[in-house]
């Protein structure tokens, strides 16, 4: 999987994919994450990347013509699956749409900032609108990165078997039931006698339950 990520704020991100899993990911192939700084296609000698609305209103406005050069620059190199403009306007991103795009082999992102991106970018280039969630944060960068994380992680290879994806919340549409690990008992409080029996169907079983109950308690919009 290759993500090329357009944005005015590479920096904000880089950590994210420098580091644990998704580091490891990327030295070993599995994953290509490019960065091209918007500013390298700014307008101008202040490398201009935004103005005033047309109509008036309030925020700035990401200029067409940078934006479509830098992705016109990439779709000439390579054939894109999906150019993904990240915006709290768009699809909510959950765990089905993330199993069904890391299937995808090559991804543009384009991180939003200020009020938006003119709305000609969107019928030139961009494929699919991804939001993380009902509320508001400064720009598309930690969406980016949520949005890569999500997807890089289900690649064949980035996770051990002890971390399986597949038996995540969310890709049975359960959440996890509790999980402990030594000491058996700490401050009074016991690990649930099962988990110690060593009778593993029975552990299964009881797993199930719990996953069950704390979902119907926490999560009863997710259960089937
Ligand atoms: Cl993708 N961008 C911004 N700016 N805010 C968001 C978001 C994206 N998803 C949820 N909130």
């Amino acid at each position: 999987m290759r993500i090329d990520i357009i944005s005015v704020l590479p920096e904000l991100m880089e950590s994210a994919f420098n580091t644990s899993i998704l580091k490891r990911a990327i030295d070993k192939g599995l994953a290509e994450v490019h960065f091209h700084h918007l500013r390298n296609y700014g307008l101008g000698k202040h490398r201009q990347v935004d103005d005033e609305p047309y109509g008036g209103g309030a925020g700035m406005v990401m200029l067409v013509e940078p934006l479509d050069n830098c992705i016109s620059e990439l779709k000439s190199q390579r054939t894109y699956d999906e150019v993904i403009y990240l915006t709290p306007d768009g699809e909510t991103l959950n765990q089905k749409m993330a199993n069904t795009l890391s299937l995808k082999n090559n991804f543009i992102f384009l991180c939003g900032h200020y009020k938006g991106i003119d709305q000609r970018v969107r019928e030139l280039h961009i494929t699919k609108e991804i939001s993380i969630g009902d509320y508001v944060l400064t720009g598309g960068e930690l969406a980016a990165c949520v949005l890569a994380d999500a997807l890089i992680r289900l690649l064949p290879g980035v996770l051990n078997d002890e971390q399986s994806a597949l038996t995540d919340s969310f890709q049975d549409d359960l959440l996890s039931p509790p999980i402990y690990t030594r000491p058996s008992t700490y401050k009074g409080l016991q690990v649930p006698e099962i988990l110690l029996s060593g009778n593993s169907k029975k552990i299964e079983e009881w797993l199930h339950e719990e996953a069950l109950k704390i979902t119907k308690e926490k999560r009863p919009d997710i259960l089937k």
